[in-house]
């Protein structure tokens, strides 16, 4: 354990050796004795490719013609015209089926929050054959593309933050980084940024790369088959309410709380950490996204597993991995120290922390 770090601060399963030996988003205050990597192949390296290389310049000129993907617009449309009528639908479901959405609106969130971001994109903490098993199969619940390809949109996002080469670049606005980003061609440099990450860890993990070859199946059953199917089978629940609710509103809702992340809490909200840098700390996404709203934290710190300053503080996300670590199914949680936050905080915040 660094010198810096008291000892017995944090429980078994939780480390802060690797994240002090990483840079962070305009500086080095995640390194307060950079140490040098020891290299491991596949899951077991460390992984840096989601930390803001600042060496990149958009290309000058005209940007290129957006290209409009009619597809993704008519089914989007569709999807959330759907999920306004299953709204009128809400009173006349049963009660147990209200409980059994809002359970499967938190595993879908879990999936992608404790899945694709923590684990697969950030590598924030290591997680047993069972809980990646587990984890992908609540990821195809929420239906966000596979976690390949989500990992690798969300690692260029980190390192190309709000230039052309981020896939939802916030500087277009807040429709383009919440919806509008899916209704178009992405920015070419966001492939060719993208195709110089460094991706083994990914294409090393079983459970990742058979999630990808069996992903439309996947996300059928678990998606749009399973959640229905449930009440309407167990307790007599109507197929159409089951369908409309358990379905199309709870997709619905876990794609705009997902996509709030990146329009709102990169537009709305302190910036305590990194007065330089868009990411924000917004209270209402944190609320409606399992934890994952503490925006600015987590870029400035990208590699903390609880994406958060405050550990267990609205951060539900938080919770379950410490439950799975609890149970022996998680462990080597990163954790960046108070210290190296208070000291950023000093230098690059823009002070909201003084007034709480
Ligand atoms: C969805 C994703 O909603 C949401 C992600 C949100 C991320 C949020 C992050 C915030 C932090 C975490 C907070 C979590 C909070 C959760 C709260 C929960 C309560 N690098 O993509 P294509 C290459 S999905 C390298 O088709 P186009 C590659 O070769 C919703 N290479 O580009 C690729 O082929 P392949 C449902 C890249 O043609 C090829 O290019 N899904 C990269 O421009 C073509 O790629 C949809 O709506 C890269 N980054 O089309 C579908 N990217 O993949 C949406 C591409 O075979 N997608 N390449 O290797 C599409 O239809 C298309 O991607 C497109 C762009 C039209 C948007
Ligand atoms: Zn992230
Ligand atoms: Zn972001």
């Amino acid at each position: 354990m660094p010198a810096h770090l008291p000892e017995g601060k944090l429980p078994s399963g939780f480390s802060t050796t690797t994240a002090f030996a990483r840079t962070t988003q305009n500086g080095e205050a995640g390194t307060a004795k950079a140490a040098p990597m020891q290299e491991a192949e596949g899951p077991e390296r460390e992984m840096t490719d989601d930390l803001f290389d600042e060496s990149y310049r958009e290309k000058e000129g005209p940007k290129p013609a957006k290209i409009y993907v009619w597809r993704n617009i008519i089914l989007m449309s569709l999807l959330h015209l759907s999920a306004v009528y299953a709204v009128f639908t809400i009173p006349s479901a049963k009660v147990l089926t209200l409980l059994w959405v809002l359970l499967c609106f938190t595993l879908s969130g879990l999936g992608i929050t404790a899945g694709a971001h923590r684990l697969w994109s950030h590598r924030s903490y290591k997680a047993s054959l069972p809980l990646r098993i587990f984890l992908a199969i609540i990821n195809s619940m929420a239906f966000q593309n596979d976690i390949y390809e989500w990992a690798r949109d969300h690692r260029v996002h980190h390192k190309f933050s709000e230039t052309d080469a981020d896939p939802h670049n916030a500087s277009r606005g807040f429709f383009f980084s919440h919806i509008g980003w899916l209704l178009v061609r992405k920015h070419p440099d966001v492939i060719e940024k993208g195709q110089l990450l460094d991706l083994s860890d990914l294409k090393a993990d079983k459970v990742v790369m058979f999630q990808r070859r069996h992903y439309k199946a996947s996300v059928v059953i678990m998606c749009f088959l399973v959640p229905p199917l449930v009440p309407w089978y167990f307790w007599g629940e109507s197929y159409f309410n089951s369908f409309l609710l358990a379905a199309i509103l709870r997709y619905t809702l876990i794609l705009n709380a997902t996509w709030l992340v990146n329009s709102a809490a990169h537009m709305y909200g302190y910036r305590p950490y990194d007065k330089t840098i868009n990411p924000r700390e917004n209270p209402f996404v944190v609320f409606g996204a399992l934890g994952e709203g503490f925006h600015n934290f987590h870029h400035t710190f990208p590699f903390d597993y609880s994406a958060s300053e405050f550990g267990l503080r609205w951060n539900f996300t938080t919770g379950f991995i410490n439950l799975m670590c609890y149970l022996g199914l998680a462990s080597d949680c990163k954790k960046v120290s108070k210290e190296v936050v208070l000291a950023r905080r000093i230098r690059t915040g823009d002070g909201s922390h003084k007034t709480g």
